[in-house]
């Protein structure tokens, strides 16, 4: 056991553009699945951790929604995540798919994470590699070098596990001295917040059937244990159009009193206790 004094623990911020692969690497550095993956871009709507603990060090990788240019409130909240994630990271990952050459996307936001390079030491990660051939790699990687002045740069691929123990390393070394955050055991932040906003979700888009399509969100603000008397969960509806507030509503508050019952009993049978579920739209 080292002394705790040579113990580093610390917030590894993972952001980039949509699709780039954030949740596949840090599942990939975890050694098991905790982050949805889906070839689909925002797959990820929320920030969402992946705890990695040994006897030197607690990485706590917090996997954020892709930054991109916001269309509605839902694109707007998914970039609110990442940049929560942004200002409290002790190491910044920034993420790009090097398949592909720069985009414009990719240079305003290499700007942008350029700007946070004197904050927080800024790792670029070139990701997909295993889709490069062997003489575009060194081109690619000078092409996004110059966006930002990364502290350090690393390719690898999420897919292929390739370039990860020297990944892993380099994010260790620029952790800042610590002590546990988290339990050593525990390897994402609590599954069962998440399954309430994913059960709250699946009983409005059950509810409202086709009337609101798929741009619906929830996003859980308090989460508090309270013994005997249960749970009390307080959830946000996010959805993509103001006409789709009263539709969620319904005629005095029918439609989302109605959710709040199907959800609430949903969570109950998950957790098996008494839930008090308060909900907004
Ligand atoms: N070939 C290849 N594909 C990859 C690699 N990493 C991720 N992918 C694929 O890229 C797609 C997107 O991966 P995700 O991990 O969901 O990407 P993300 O950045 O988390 O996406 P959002 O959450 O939507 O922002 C999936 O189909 C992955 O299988 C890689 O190293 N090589
Ligand atoms: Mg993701």
């Amino acid at each position: 056991m080292p002394a705790m004094t040579d113990f580093k623990a610390g917030f590894v911020a993972v952001v980039g553009r949509p699709n780039v692969g954030k949740s596949t690497l840090m599942n990939a550095l975890l050694g098991q699945p905790v982050a949805a993956v889906s070839p689909k871009p925002q797959t990820t709507r929320r920030n969402q951790l992946g705890i990695l603990t040994d006897d030197r060090a607690q990485v706590i990788f917090v996997d954020t929604p892709g930054l991109h240019e916001e269309h509605n409130k839902l694109g707007a909240l998914m970039n609110e995540q990442a940049n929560f994630a942004l200002e409290d990271g002790d190491v910044l990952l920034y993420i790009v798919d090097a398949s592909v050459a720069p985009t414009e996307p990719d240079r305003v936001l290499a700007k942008r994470m350029a700007g946070r390079n004197n904050q927080q030491p800024l790792l670029l990660v070139l990701n997909k590699i295993d889709l490069l051939k062997v003489d575009e790699a060194g081109k690619r990687r000078a092409e996004y070098e110059s966006l930002v002045a990364a502290k350090l740069v690393v390719e690898v691929s999420a897919l292929k596990r390739a370039g990860l123990a020297e990944l892993l390393e380099s994010i260790t070394e620029l952790l800042p001295a610590g002590e546990l955050y988290y339990p050593a055991d525990q390897v994402t932040d609590l599954y069962e917040k998440q399954i309430a906003a994913d059960l709250i979700r699946a009983a409005a888009l059950k509810l409202l059937r086709d009337e609101v399509p798929h741009g619906i969100d929830v996003r859980i603000d308090q989460f508090t244990e309270r013994g005997d008397k249960g749970a009390l969960i307080e959830a946000t509806i996010f959805v993509e159009r103001d006409s789709h507030k009263g539709i969620v509503i319904g005629d005095g508050g029918s439609m989302i009193k109605q959710i709040g019952k199907a959800a609430r009993q949903e969570i109950e049978a998950m957790s098996a206790r008494k839930v008090f579920l308060d909900l907004r739209v």
